[in-house]
């Protein structure tokens, strides 16, 4: 399987969960600018939609959206826990998160990264970050991770764009459960090894 990625960005959830499930994956490294993959060149042709994270399966097929797309390498070594099996509530729990980091957090941080962004706007983002990061911090008050005691790839998804706070200044110091969360999941040695993979850390 090929997973196309950019450094540091959205793809590094699913990055990290294949990591953790110990599943091999053939790295293809995208130029969002230009929309080019360096091995072979336009990224379009493999995914219409233009963004990472895109993750083509040996028999062609191309599967996006970042939240199928860490349910479906969970799912496939189930013994590993990412995932709680299908059709349980705690499946739903799971699919309850990724939908929130994905609608309220992810997308909330992508005006954030653009130069042109008004400081108005900038400033309404931050403010509805905060508050939205507020509701983690109190459910995360006496769990170690999302869903409890076990890591999950809701976990792998809300660590990675947590990450991004620094770089568009959002100050999250005021959240301890979301800071220990953070440091928690960057420590786990299928995360290292994924942020080594893309440059992020030596
Ligand atoms: N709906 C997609 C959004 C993915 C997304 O926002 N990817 C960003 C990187 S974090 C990207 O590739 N942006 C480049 C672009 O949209 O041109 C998902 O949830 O997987």
């Amino acid at each position: 399987m090929r997973l196309f990625y950019a450094s540091g960005a959205c793809s590094l959830s699913p990055h990290i969960v294949a990591h953790e499930a110990g599943i091999e994956l053939s790295l293809q490294k995208v130029d969002l600018k230009t929309k080019t993959i360096a091995a072979e060149g336009d990224f379009l042709a493999i995914n219409p939609k233009g963004y990472v994270p895109a993750l083509q399966l040996d028999d062609g097929e191309v599967l996006t959206e970042g939240p199928a797309i860490v349910q479906f390498l969970a799912d496939l070594k189930p013994e590993k826990r990412l995932a709680p099996p299908a059709g349980t509530l705690a499946r739903y729990r799971l699919q309850e998160w990724l939908g929130y980091i994905n609608s309220e957090l992810h997308k909330s941080y992508s005006p954030l990264f653009r130069p042109d962004t008004p400081a108005e706007t900038r400033a309404e983002r931050q403010a509805y970050l905060t508050k939205r990061y507020a509701l983690v911090e109190k459910h995360l008050s006496g769990r170690s991770y999302l869903l409890g005691e076990n890591f999950t790839v809701a976990d792998a998804y809300l660590f990675t764009v947590t990450n991004w706070a620094a770089t568009v200044k959002l100050d999250l110091s005021a959240f301890a459960n979301l800071r220990a969360l953070q440091e928690r999941v960057g420590a786990r040695a299928a995360v290292k090894a994924a942020m080594r993979a893309e440059g992020l850390i030596k």
